[in-house]
């Protein structure tokens, strides 16, 4: 896969031009946790650094509270604003929430696309780690792994969403024959012709199996896919959308995902490999 030259974050005159990244953040129901992880992820000081919520007509006013934050950090922002919300009518799932926030982004002309959650699940004091491993590798993708050497969950998570957790792994794996550990990580940062090559109008999965349709289709086009490891924390405030029927979208797009891309023949396997820590599972395209 195409990699950003050096030369393309200079600019004319030599200086450094760093390059643009936007974290996709879908929001059902976070309005108490919107405000402190958007604070977060600008405390990060990042230059060229954008956030992209993609509310879904929160029933808690989450989408209020997002055009709200508008105001704070896009003043005084001179060329492009810092944050941008899209609106969606009802509740429409995660999967075509991160559709809908990828599409925008690339049009916006971002070089790399972040997704996370908006619950402090994935701690936004990991994105540089991983933009420093996507600039320094020629990853198409850097996956937040809780299932790496290294990785680990919350303490607090009992025990039966750790059991559904490894399950969603096992049985993901099992039929998709990957070698990504954490198949259903939602915390990714992806080169963006990685995402162009992906082709995201064609994505099916709307809940959960998102991550795992994205991930399928990572080893099978051959992207070179590093996982680093994570202590992913149990959401701070608020519910979990994970109800009955998102599972069970999950258990039946697995196998929908096998028959749709049966005929996408897995390009220039590699053998799992490590990177200072890092799981490497697939190697990059030739
Ligand atoms: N726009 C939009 N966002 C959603 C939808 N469903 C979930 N989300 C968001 O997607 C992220 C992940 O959802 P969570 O409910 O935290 O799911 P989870 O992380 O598996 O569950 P927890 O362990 O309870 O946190 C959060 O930021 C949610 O607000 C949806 O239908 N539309
Ligand atoms: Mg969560």
């Amino acid at each position: 896969m195409d990699q950003p030259s050096m030369e393309q974050w200079n600019t004319r005159s030599g200086q450094l031009n760093t390059p643009n990244i936007t974290v996709v953040m879908p929001t059902y129901n976070e309005a108490e946790n919107l405000p402190a992880i958007a604070e977060a992820i600008f405390a990060l000081q990042l230059p060229n650094l954008h956030l992209l919520v993609v509310d879904d007509d929160s029933p808690d006013g989450t989408g209020r509270i997002a055009d709200a934050l508008l105001a704070v950090y896009n003043v005084g922002a001179t060329t492009r604003p810092r944050m941008t919300v899209i609106h969606r009518q009802g509740k429409g799932g995660l999967g075509t929430a991160y559709v809908a926030g990828m599409t925008r982004a690339i049009a916006d002309g971002a070089d790399f696309i972040v997704q996370m959650d908006a619950d402090f699940s994935h701690s936004p004091a990991y994105i540089p780690q991983m933009l420093g491993v996507i600039l320094a590798t020629d990853a198409d993708v850097v996956i937040g792994s809780r299932y790496v050497p290294g990785g680990s969950l919350d303490e607090r998570w009992e025990w039966n969403r750790r059991f559904l957790s490894w399950w969603a792994n096992l049985y993901s794996r099992a039929i998709l024959g990957l070698r990504i550990r954490d198949m259903t990580a939602g915390f990714k940062l992806w080169r963006r012709s990685a995402l162009e090559a992906i082709g995201l109008e064609n994505i099916r999965s709307n809940g959960y199996s998102f991550q795992v349709e994205m991930a399928y289709l990572c080893e099978r086009l051959g992207f070179r896919v590093i996982e680093i490891p994570i202590h992913f924390e149990d959401r701070r405030i608020g519910h979990s959308k994970l109800d009955v029927p998102v599972k069970l979208e999950s258990a039946w797009r697995t196998w929908q995902i096998r028959w749709r891309y049966r005929h996408l023949r897995r390009r220039q396997p590699a053998p799992a490999a490590t990177w200072q820590g890092a799981q490497i599972n697939a190697d990059s395209r030739g």
